[in-house]
Formats: structure tokens, sequence, C-alpha cells
């Protein structure tokens, strides 16, 4: 499935079809009010204004959806990598069943700490708890966890039927803590409650802020550069390297939110100088709450590719403006950079101008995009499952969002500066020096500003626009997600697991990068794929393939 290299500039025709015809294409025949919606979500892109996007919002009932619930964005996403308190699932087995390392958050806590990520708990809920109430069921798995492991706080999730059925679970674990002299809270995270993981997010933002953060006022230790990484999550071992490489640079992480993490590190990570925003999407409501009470500013980087981990990197030593932080950071970029070019060269000659295409998640499918361009490939198509207009648009059209019922749903937490701990970490003339020398903070241009003009972005592909991209198209990798991945594979398409990485990564940083590098180069220079049969090819001719014998196995 190899092809022509693209045009730099503006993505023309690719196998004789302009992205305005596959757009029409994949909208064919769809009734009219599933028209209207799916029209307002599959869009050519324009950098310079982009265009209005629908996101956020329901999916059709029939349409096949790579979206998640709630539950999973709050207890699975965010909360799920603290690996020193004890998660237990409100629930039927099933969900608790599915936070149980599917998600690849890595964890080597300190010496002396305990690791809970392997465990999943749940109250495993019978037809009984569902009819009498599931109160007691809970208080009782909460003394048993606590009598099994003594644990520093315990967090607890609702799943649907809990929500349906009423129990009250901040009562029961307000009451726990008071009996057990530990921390214990609460999420209603009922799968339902939003329109995709992205409402568990939110969720998540508010309860870590209101159990966690600030609890201990500890001094940290001294350093001259602290930092916290919000919204990394340590998959495959992504911030084992973002943390190795500001080591190296001399800047201290306090916490990472959440991978890799405890719960006294966020206990604590109110201390830090600056907050640095890897997915915004996630995680954004943190930064904004920690800024108001703590005054802690943020500003957003992204340690995915080796262009922007160097940008990333730079934009940090700015922040602190710091002479020798900015010359060990430039040294650092060139050493690192000096084993990532030759790779980064090798692998962009065999592979320039080829076709990739991201639907992931809330942020890959933007960050990713710059460790193929890395290498010289371009990214024709890209959408989110579940990120919001200013992931799209950029965080400008933040005022112009509209409040629906089902975001009404999710609490916004009033806060307020802290009367003791705010402490603004610049002063105004700083902050007024930084901005004027284009220093940007709170902000994040989102994906469209980034991408080619006419692109197509598409917001919470279906299985069914999926296909008709892979057909028309042809492009050379999708990156994309498990429930997709057999289906695009199958279409003789490798396919790039950007969720876990399958058993791959780490990707972060810029040995990260050059893992991507070489296992894209694998993936696109096996012959693999050319044995695969896809669907409309109907009258292939043994020419065309070395082994018929397996063409005949796979037609
Ligand atoms: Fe943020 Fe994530 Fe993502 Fe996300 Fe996720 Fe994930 Fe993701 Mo899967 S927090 S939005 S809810 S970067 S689990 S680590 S890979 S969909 S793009």
């Amino acid at each position: 499935m190899s092809s022509k290299p693209i045009p730099a500039e503006s993505i023309g025709t690719i196998e004789g079809v302009t992205p305005e015809q596959l757009r029409e294409k994949m909208l064919e025949g769809l009734p009219s009010k599933t028209l209207r919606k799916r029209s307002k979500q599959v869009l050519t892109n324009d950098p310079d204004s982009p265009p209005e996007i629908g996101a956020n919002s329901r999916t059709i009932p029939g349409i096949m959806t790579q979206r998640g619930c709630t539950y999973a964005g709050c207890r699975g996403v965010v909360i799920g990598p603290i690996y020193d308190i004890l998660h237990i699932t409100h629930g039927p087995i099933g969900c608790g069943y599915y936070s149980w390392q599917t998600r690849r958050n890595l964890a080597r806590p300190v010496p002396g700490q305990p690791n809970y990520l392997q465990y999943c708990m749940s109250t495993d809920m019978q037809e009984d708890h569902i009819v009498f109430g599931g109160e007691k069921r809970l208080a009782e798995a909460i003394r048993e966890a606590y009598a099994l492991f003594k644990p520093k706080a315990i967090s607890v999730y609702s799943t649907c039927p809990v929500g349906l059925i009423g129990d009250d679970i901040h009562t029961v674990c307000r009451l726990a803590k008071e009996e057990l002299g530990i921390n214990v809270f609460g999420f209603s995270c009922e799968g339902y409650k939003g329109v995709s993981q992205s409402a568990g997010h939110h969720i998540a933002n508010n309860g870590v802020f209101k159990h966690m953060i600030g609890q201990d006022n500890t001094p940290v230790e001294e350093a001259p550069f602290k930092i916290n990484i919000l919204g990394e999550y340590n998959i495959g071992g992504d911030a084992w390297e973002i943390d190795t490489l500001l080591r190296k640079c001399g800047i201290s992480v306090l916490a990472t939110l959440s991978g890799n993490v405890s719960y006294d590190e966020i206990a604590k990570c109110h201390q830090a100088d600056v907050n640095v925003v890897m997915c915004h999407r996630s995680i954004n409501y943190m930064a904004e709450m920690m800024e108001v009470k703590f005054g802690i500013p943020w500003f957003k980087v992204n340690f995915i590719g080796a262009e922007s981990t160097a940008k990333s990197l730079r934009k940090i030593a700015k922040f602190f403006d710091n002479k020798e932080l900015e010359a060990r950071v430039e040294e650092v970029i060139a050493a690192e950079m000096a084993a990532v070019r030759p790779i980064q060269t090798e692998i962009k000659a065999k592979h320039q101008g080829k076709k990739a295409a991201l639907f992931v998640g809330g942020s890959r499918a933007h960050h990713y995009q710059d460790l193929f361009s890395d290498i010289g490939m371009v990214t024709v198509s890209a959408g989110y499952e579940f990120a919001h207009r200013d992931d799209y648009e950029g965080r400008d059209v933040l005022p112009t969002i509209k409040v629906d019922a089902d975001s009404r749903n999710i609490e916004e937490l009033h806060v307020d500066p802290d009367p003791e701990r705010f402490r603004p970490r610049l002063s105004p003339e700083a902050k007024a020096k930084l901005i004027a020398s284009g220093f940007t903070f709170s902000d994040y241009r989102g994906m469209m500003s980034e991408m080619k003009k006419r692109a197509l972005v598409i917001d919470d592909i279906s299985h069914y626009e999926l296909e008709k991209l892979i057909e028309i198209w042809k492009p050379d990798i999708i990156g994309s997600g498990i429930k997709d991945k057999y289906i695009v594979e199958k279409m003789g398409v490798p396919c790039k697991q950007l969720h876990s990485y399958d058993y791959g990564g780490p990707y972060a940083a810029f040995t990260g990068a050059i893992n991507f590098y070489k296992e894209v180069d694998r993936m696109l220079s096996s012959k693999v794929w050319s044995y695969v049969v896809p669907p409309w090819v109907k009258d292939r001719k043994p020419a065309q393939t070395q082994e018929p014998a397996l063409e005949a196995a796979v037609a």
C-alpha cells in the first residue's frame, strides 16, 4: 500500500480523490438527522482559521464508536495510576475487571512503598444489592481492604447501577474516613454520566483537587527548578523517559499526574514553581484550579516527537529565565539529537511523504503527528474520540462553547485563592516580559492549527468512515486503538496501537522518538501486508501476490 508523496502545503488529491469528495463518500446515505450531526463532525481543515467542529456530543446509537465511559475516564485514566492508594470499584464485577491492568500505566514505587496497581478491587454487587442497596456492602469492603493492606488512602468509584439505585458513596466514605483515620473519598463517575470518558476526567480532577492536592504542607526538598507534569500517565514508561531527561537538565519533577506517582507526591505538589501540561484534555481543569488556589502558572508542552521535546525543554528553561539552565538544556538537546538525527535521517529517506491517519483519544491524535512529521510522513486525516472543541480549535474558542445538558451534569468547582498558601510564582513584570517575548501561558492552540490545509478532521470516527478512508485514500499507516486495530490490519494496513502501545514503547522524549521511528519503519517495511487481500480487491491477479496459497487461506 505504498503511495506517491503528497504535497507539503495542502492535502490535495490522493488516489484520485479530493478530501471534499472523500468526506462526501463518508457521509453518503446517512439518514437526514444523522447526516446533519455527522456533517459537523467531519470537516476539511483550515489551519489559519479552524472551522467549528461538532465535538463532545453524544454518539448516535447504532454508530460504532471507539469511545469509553465516564467510569473509565475517572478510575481508569486519571486517578487509577496512583500506585499506593487502594482503588475500589463499587459495582458488579465486570466494570472492576476491566480496570485490571488493561491500561499500561506503569509504576516503579520508591523503595519501601507499596504498589497496589496489580490489584483489582470490586464490591462485586449482586442482584440483592441492586434491589436493597449496596452501601453496607461498600462499607464492609472498605474495612476489609483496609485490614488487609493498611493503605494511606482509599478511593471508591461508582459504576452505572450504583448511580441508578442511588447509593450514597460519599457518606459511606466520610464515615469510613472517621472510623479508619485515613483519607477515604469517592467519585460519582457512573459510566453513563457523560457522553464519553471525558466527563470522568473532569470528575477525577475535581476529586483529586478536593481530597489530595495540598493535603501535606511538609516542605519538599529544596531545588531550584520544581515542576509538576500534568496529563502524563506513564503509558509504556513514557513518564520515566521524560523524568530522566528533565533530571539531566537539572529540573525536578515533584509529581506527575498521574503516572508513576504516589499519594504523598500529589499531596505536596502544590509547592511547585509551575505546572506543565501534556494532555490538555484530561487535566486542564486541574491546571486552572491549582493556578487560582495556589498561584501556580501553567503552560502546554509536548514530549512526543524529538522536535517537540526540544521545543518543550526550551520553553521550560525560558520560563525560569536562568542562563545556566538554558545553557544546560541546549547541551542536553545537542547530545540527545546527536543520537536521534542519524536514525531519523535514515528512516526519513525510506518513508518521506507517506501517509498517516490518527484517531486516538483526546490528545494523542495531535501529539503523534509530530513523531510522524519528524520522519517526513504526513498526517492526511486525524480526529479525537472524545476531545472538546478547544482541543481541535484552540482554547480561544472556550467562551463560545455552548454548555449542554450533558456537560451541565458535571460539577464545576468554585475555587478561591488559598488565604495562606496562594503565592504568585512570577512578578507581574516578569510575566509581562515573558509574554512580550512570545511566551504563552494557559494556552493550547489545538490540533487543527497544526495540521495541513484540507486534511480531513473527523471527530468520534465511526467504523464505516474509517473503512471508507482506508479503502479510498489507502493510508500507509493508521494510529488507533485496540477496538479497530484488527479491522484495519485485515484491510492490509498496519495499525499502530497508540493507547497502550501493545507491548511497545516508551515513545516519549528523545529515546522514545527513536523507538517510535524504528517501530514505524519495521511496520511499514514488513511484507506481511501484501499477503492480505482487502475486501474491495475482488479480482486480484496471482502475479500481484507472491504466495497464492496464503491468499487462498485468507480469501
Ligand atoms: Fe489524555 Fe491519555 Fe489521551 Fe486520555 Fe485515554 Fe490514554 Fe488516550 Mo487511551 S489521558 S486524552 S482518556 S493522552 S487512555 S494516556 S491513550 S484515550 S489520547
